[in-house]
């Protein structure tokens, strides 16, 4: 019993600690997490992933982080001069209540920087996003090449 209740702390320590718990994460769905395989010698790659919003009010996408890259951030593309270009975005996304946002090849998506020499091997990582009032989840994601 008295094992039991250490258990019980320790779990919920972890979990403000580390991840949102389970009743958090019932708040957002994430599907077709992916990361695309680096191409050799690069030491950067972008990620995607499609985030629901199942609660009733607005939730915001404020940062995201990997064990992998020594730099993560959030890239939404703009067009400058005619040249699309990436920016790193200065308050991550809102998500309205009941719609999905969605990270795909040419459109927002996750930097990876300063990718671990690894990486190129594996051929499933963790991406980790922190919601706003909800904390970092952390969410499996392929890694592949791209779709020519
Ligand atoms: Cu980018």
């Amino acid at each position: 019993m008295k094992l039991m209740r250490f258990f019980l702390i320790t779990l919920t320590v972890l979990s403000i600690n580390s991840y949102a718990n389970q009743a958090a994460t019932d708040q957002v769905k994430f599907a077709n997490a992916w990361v695309k395989k680096p191409m050799p010698g690069m030491q950067m790659t972008a990620g995607f992933v499609e985030i629901e919003n199942v609660t009733d009010s607005s939730l915001r996408l404020v940062a995201v982080r990997t064990s992998f890259s020594a730099h993560s951030e959030l890239h939404s593309m703009i067009m400058v001069d005619n040249v699309m270009q990436m920016r790193q975005v200065a308050d991550g996304w809102l998500i309205a209540p009941g719609s999905i946002l969605t990270l795909s090849p040419g459109g927002k998506h996750v930097m990876l920087m300063g990718l671990k020499q690894n990486m190129k091997n594996l051929s499933e990582v963790t991406l980790e996003f922190n919601i706003e009032g909800i904390g970092w989840v952390a969410v499996p994601a392929d890694v592949r090449a791209p779709k020519i």
